[in-house]
């Protein structure tokens, strides 16, 4: 009886174990999943960051380069048309470091 109970109580364990081994795995895939879906919807979004840190994203900054205001859209006042195609092409190129 006391060899069953013991029987008994070490698979207990070895089942808690196992499911606590099975539960960190499903963790860590599931946070690398929500990682790369995170990069994703950022990417989609022209990232999340703040490149001027003038406190408005680059996603809706006309000008991602210039520190500006929010009712300037973002653009020093300089700027204020915002940037040409080719001063956004060399922006966007500053920001992704290429
Ligand atoms: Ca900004
Ligand atoms: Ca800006």
């Amino acid at each position: 009886m006391k060899n069953k109970k013991s029987y008994t109580l070490t698979h207990v364990l070895i089942t808690l174990a196992f499911l606590v081994i099975a539960f960190v795995i499903l963790l860590y895939i599931f946070n690398t999943f929500i990682k790369q879906e995170k990069g994703e919807i950022d990417d989609s979004l022209g990232g999340s960051s703040d490149y001027d840190n003038d406190g408005i994203v680059d996603y809706f900054d006309k000008c991602p380069c210039d520190d500006g205001k929010e009712e300037d859209d973002g653009c020093d006042p300089a700027h204020i048309d915002g940037y040409t195609d080719t001063q956004r092409d060399a922006c966007d190129a500053l920001r992704k470091g290429t």
